[in-house]
């Protein structure tokens, strides 16, 4: 059977856009280097290689099957791509998996020109799929995988290029991403229960000589920074000590995320990581607002956010601050909290405030309350971390105005 996967996406994001769109899609890649490991062949595109939908269309020429990764960003694209494919030859088989099928099952198996919706982990399943899709019901869940260190490593020779570009806000191009761990053991109502029901509720990581060997293998192609992309890079305290001797000599640039809660545990183990490379420690403070931060099950308090980013910044790292604004409930108080929390980290640090408000997406908490409140003003084809106007009751002009800095002179 000749099979293509397809990484949805924007279109021609790899030649020039947005350097967010362009990074690789490790799902995707996994995918096809375990299906690859297992002697089946599979042919690997994404929207962001091809100019636009006439491109699409003769690239899934001859195709018997089609498979498509969608997170919910990708949802209107999927829609118009399996319709493609369905147009072009209705024998094509289609099938979905990614975050969406997780999220949104319902709206997938309402689509008849979808044939299969792949949940979950698919690097055991998808294979066996391949040999016979006849024997397999609509809806097939994948079979996690419990050890990480056997699961093939990403061919990134599938990409145009093995090496991604950088955003310019940190760290010089080429930059070679790479994931260590699958689940979160935290339960932030923004987030859940959607990783929980993809990733399972254990967090399992690969072995620190696998995620060491798997960035060894790739410096022939010179990379000058690397992304680790885990939720949490740093957390499981044994670990990161064994990381940061095995990694010593490699001794890259790197970026990665943590939480306030382990940074204020373990002040002493940014210091050590800093001297090994980090140069950007992410961190989700969300919020300065002990009520919101309790509403969203964060875990954290405010006092750990200002102490974190104090720690941080006297490593000389740099903070990317995740911050979110527009929670439902949330008043003008809160949210001028949050920006004086801002204020603090841009004080202490080198700091990168990355602002958004708050998207209802559905698969966790919040975001199917706000949904079944009537209270989300964005609707499944219009879901994405940008622009204004996600719930009701939130007032996008003054968020606007305060993240620009127009009523600083208002915070105490
Ligand atoms: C790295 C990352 C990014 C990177 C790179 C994204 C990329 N192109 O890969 C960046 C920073 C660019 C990014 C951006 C965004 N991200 Co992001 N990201 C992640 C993160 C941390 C890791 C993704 C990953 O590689 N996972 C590991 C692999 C193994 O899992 P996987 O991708 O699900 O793939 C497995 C299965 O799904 C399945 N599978 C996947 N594809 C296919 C296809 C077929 C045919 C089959 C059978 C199976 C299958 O098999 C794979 C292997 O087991 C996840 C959280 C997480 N831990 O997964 C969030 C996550 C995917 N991101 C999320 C979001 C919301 C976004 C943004 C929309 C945020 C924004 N800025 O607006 C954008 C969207 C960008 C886009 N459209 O590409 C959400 C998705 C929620 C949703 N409902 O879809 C997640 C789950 C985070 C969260 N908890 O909210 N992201
Ligand atoms: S936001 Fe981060 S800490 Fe919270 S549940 Fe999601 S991945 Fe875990």
């Amino acid at each position: 059977m000749k099979s293509l996967l397809v990484d949805l996406g924007q279109f021609n994001a790899h030649a020039y856009s947005d350097p967010f769109f362009s990074w690789h899609n490790h799902g995707a890649g996994l995918v096809v280097a375990s299906c690859r490991a297992t002697g089946h062949s599979i042919d690997f595109t994404g929207l962001k290689y091809l100019t636009d939908w006439e491109a699409f269309k003769q690239k899934i020429k001859g195709y018997d099957l089609v498979g498509f990764s969608c997170l919910s960003t990708d949802l209107p694209k999927l829609k118009q791509a399996v319709r493609i494919v369905k147009e072009l030859n209705p024998k094509t088989i289609t099938i979905v998996g990614g975050m969406q099928v997780t999220v949104g099952t319902q709206s997938l198996l309402d689509n008849p020109d979808i044939d299969y919706i792949f949940h979950g982990e698919a690097e055991i399943t998808f294979p066996k799929f391949l040999e016979d899709p006849s024997k397999f019901d609509r809806e097939i869940r994948g079979k996690p995988t419990s050890n990480l260190d056997l699961i093939p490593w990403i061919d990134r020779m599938i990409y145009p290029m093995p090496l991604e570009r950088n955003v310019q806000m940190w760290g010089e191009s080429p930059i070679f991403t790479v994931l260590t761990a699958r689940g979160c053991p935290f339960n932030c109502s923004f987030c859940q229960p959607a990783e929980k029901k993809h990733f399972g509720a254990m967090v399992r990581r690969r072995s620190v000589e696998n995620v060491i060997g798997e960035i060894k293998e790739y410096l022939k192609f010179k990379p000058k920074f690397i992304i680790f992309h885990d939720d949490h890079f740093c957390f499981n305290k044994q670990w990161l000590e064994d990381f940061i001797e095995a990694y010593r000599p490699i001794s890259l640039p790197f970026w990665a995320a943590t939480r306030a809660d382990f940074v204020c545990q373990y002040p002493e183990m940014f210091t050590k990581l800093k001297e090994v490379g980090m140069e950007v420690c992410s961190i989700g403070f969300e919020s300065g607002s002990q009520r919101i931060l309790d509403m969203v099950r964060k875990g954290t308090t405010v006092e750990q956010n200002y102490q974190s980013a104090s720690i941080i910044g006297k490593t000389g790292m740099q903070i990317y601050a995740n911050i979110m604004y527009g929670f439902p409930t949330e008043t003008k108080e809160e949210q001028m909290a949050t920006r004086k929390l801002c204020n603090h980290i841009s004080s202490v640090s080198k700091a990168l405030i990355s602002p958004a408000f708050f998207t209802p997406y559905p698969g966790n908490d919040l975001g199917d309350d706000c949904i079944a409140q009537g209270l989300s003003m964005v609707d499944e084809d219009h879901l994405n971390r940008y622009g204004k106007d996600k719930i009701k009751g939130v007032d996008y002009e003054f968020l606007s105005g305060l993240v620009a800095g127009l009523y600083d002179n208002l915070i105490k």
